[in-house]
């Protein structure tokens, strides 16, 4: 398992946050989520084998948000 976090600028309440932890939660290899409102970043947990960072990325933004 490996972690990476990003930034998500636009992320500013605990609706969107709730929303992309949900999400992001959902896609086949992630296995974990969370969000700090306060720096705005996104931390995954994820497995490298099934998904990659770029991809956990692209999920995010075709949800409409911009990542860092
Ligand atoms: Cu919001």
């Amino acid at each position: 398992m490996e972690t990476v976090a990003f930034n998500v600028p636009t992320l500013s309440c605990g609706a969107c946050s709730d929303k992309i932890q949900e999400n992001v939660k959902g896609i086949k290899g992630v296995t974990n989520s969370s969000v700090d409102l306060k720096s705005q970043q996104l931390k995954v947990e994820y497995n490298p084998s099934d998904i990659s960072p770029e991809e956990i990325k692209n999920h995010i933004s075709k949800m409409g948000y911009e990542v860092l």
